[in-house]
């Protein structure tokens, strides 16, 4: 089994200092469990709270309503979640905070894609009092046993506690909300309603001890990877997500620019750094990328890969045909050099070491397609608008605000040949790929900063699951623009296996303001359309426009045309 890092004496942790937990008692400065746990959140960066209130949980959401958190109202549990995803992915940690049962079962879906992409939510659940438990009653929104939805948790957390113990509660808050912050994961904390306001007699907080690397397989490993680097005639460093999830982008880009090499992204980590940077070739996704920065990849003598997760999507389904004999990998998870697997190694421990490390890399050229650039978009006003144009146009309506939200489908295949200005300004649930994340994760966004205009692009199949969540974008005034691909159902499935399951019954998608008190509709079935409705959007400063595109239900994007070439020839 492999070992896990070491973790750093107590008194070696940097990090804010704390007040001694012994140094106070019962007095009035004491903390409550639910005090402790805002406290907490607070100073970690979480300002605001996603979720619905229930019997459960009102006793803490009035303690939050009296704190400096502020709640932020969903339309359903599930898309609390993807807001609170979103927030993480944008603020670098996020909080979801339901009833018991009938909301945090439905919460599962959205952590379990926070779990699967590495976001650190925070889902915190009401639940029955430690007293009412005692005499087995049946309260309301029970499931079998009072355990049984924190085991469910479990299997999708980090970490997964229950605050029933007032001994043990300030220690486990600390436990897992360290975890969420050391594996970039969600956490699942249970407070059952009669410990919201208990004051623990004795505090016992001890600090979270920080993960270590193993300095000699640190450097045996830094040794490996630089002589790999000193005789590379090819490198190319492939940026995965993680470079984004630990803070690593500045690093990561810095050592690429000492040493002029080359940088992708997956499509899941798509604009970890700006698309715009003269060393970035694009999204490195096997056959749905393009054929000569797939051809210069896969050539690499030696590809670094950083963060990166080996998934079927960000591999272009498997197509990708890239060589472990000739690349160094680092994740959280892993370090290997060619075959050799080093253990106790941190990933940001890495990644600065490498920074640090004296490489004499080979000097050589750029690629040519380090420098291109998209074609000028001409409208044709009376043209039918296709996909291809669709995606077109919005590539230039991209500048250093603008926050593009992808939804699963062909809108996700489009979007991975968008050009993204600046860092981060692409989410997805590009691996986990549940559809129904875009809606609602543009509220998270514009939480986390209000500065930041989300452009969603979410299939109608997948706005069918959560759309009305832009409910809350109208009652906060913000303004995403939603660009609905209204291929007449699901057409990435057609795509796959043709069916009458893949009808959907069209709505009106552009009438929906009417529906939800705000925002402007507009319909799209040319390019003049389409001129017009963005000119409309842009100058819709605080509302939100939704735009309902009319598309053919065979009509592809190019990336996922790509993808089915290939596929079409290896059969
Ligand atoms: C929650 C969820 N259910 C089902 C699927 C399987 N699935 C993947 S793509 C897709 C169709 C998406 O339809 P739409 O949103 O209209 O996008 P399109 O493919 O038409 O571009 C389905 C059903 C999924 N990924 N997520
Ligand atoms: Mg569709």
């Amino acid at each position: 089994m492999k070992s896990r890092p070491r973790r750093k004496p107590a008194r070696e942790r940097g990090g804010p200092a704390r007040k001694s937990p012994r140094s106070r008692g019962r007095g009035p400065g004491a903390r409550s469990i639910g005090g402790y746990l805002i406290e907490r959140m607070h100073a970690l960066g979480i300002n605001d709270i996603f979720g619905i209130p229930g019997d459960f949980v009102l006793g803490f959401y009035g303690m939050l309503e009296r704190s400096p958190i502020r709640i932020v109202g969903t339309c359903s549990e599930l898309n609390a979640g993807y807001a609170a995803d979103a927030y993480a992915r944008i603020n670098g940690i996020g909080a979801v905070c339901v009833t018991y049962s009938v909301g945090g079962l439905s919460l599962i879906n959205a952590i379990a894609g926070a779990y699967a992409e590495k976001s650190p939510v925070i889902a915190i659940s009401g639940a029955p009092g430690v007293e009412e438990r005692a005499d087995n009653l049946l309260l309301h929104h029970r499931v079998g046993a009072f355990d049984t939805q924190r085991e469910i948790f479990e299997r999708i957390t980090v970490a997964a506690t229950c605050l029933d113990d007032p001994l043990t509660a300030f220690r486990e808050i600390d436990r897992c909300l360290g975890a969420a912050m050391a594996h970039k994961r969600p956490v699942y904390i249970e407070l059952p309603r009669d410990r919201v306001t208990t004051v623990p007699r004795y505090r016992d907080a001890e600090p979270v001890e920080a993960l270590q690397s193993n300095k000699a397989a640190l450097d045996e490993a830094l040794a490996e990877a630089r002589e790999l680097l000193g005789r590379a005639r090819q490198p190319v460093i492939l940026a995965g997500i993680e470079v984004h999830r630990f803070g690593l982008r500045k690093q990561v880009l810095a050592f690429a620019e000492r040493h002029k090499i080359p940088i992708c992204s997956t499509l899941l980590s798509k604009s970890v750094v700006s698309e715009l940077h003269p060393l970035y070739l694009g999204v490195y996704e096997g056959a749905m990328g393009r054929a000569d920065m797939r051809r210069y990849v896969e050539d690499s003598d030696c590809l670094v890969l950083l963060g990166a997760f080996m998934t079927d999507m960000d591999l272009g389904v498997y197509t990708a045909k890239l060589d472990p004999n000739r690349w160094i990998f680092a994740s959280s998870e892993d370090v290997r050099i060619r075959h050799h697997h080093f253990h106790e190694v941190l990933f940001p421990d890495f990644v600065n070491g490498l920074l640090k490390a004296k490489i004499a890399v080979p000097k050589r050229e750029l690629p040519p397609m380090a420098h291109e650039q998209p074609a000028k978009y001409v409208p044709k006003k009376s043209a039918k608008i296709t996909n291809k144009r669709l995606f077109q146009r919005v590539n230039e309506l991209l500048d250093e605000h603008t926050v593009v939200v992808s939804d699963v489908g062909d809108s996700l295949f489009g979007a991975s040949d968008l050009v993204i200005h600046r860092d981060s300004e692409f989410l997805s649930p590009a691996f986990y790929t549940s559809m129904g994340f875009a809606v609602p994760a543009a509220i998270g966004v514009q939480v986390a900063n209000r500065e930041r205009r989300p452009l969603v692009l979410v299939g109608d199949g997948a706005f069918q699951m959560t759309g009305m969540e832009l409910s809350t974008a109208v009652r906060l005034k913000f303004n995403p623009i939603v660009i609905v691909l209204n291929n007449k159902g699901y057409t990435t499935e057609r795509f796959l296996q043709e069916g009458p399951f893949n009808d959907l019954q069209e709505w009106h998608f552009h009438e929906l303001p009417a529906v939800i008190g705000g925002g402007v509709g507009m319909e799209v079935r040319t390019e003049g359309d389409l001129e017009q409705a963005l000119a409309t959007a842009l100058v819709q400063r605080d509302s939100i426009s939704i735009l309902n595109v009319h598309l053919e239900p065979n009509d592809i994007s190019p990336a996922l045309e790509r993808l089915a070439s290939s596929l079409r020839k290896r059969i």
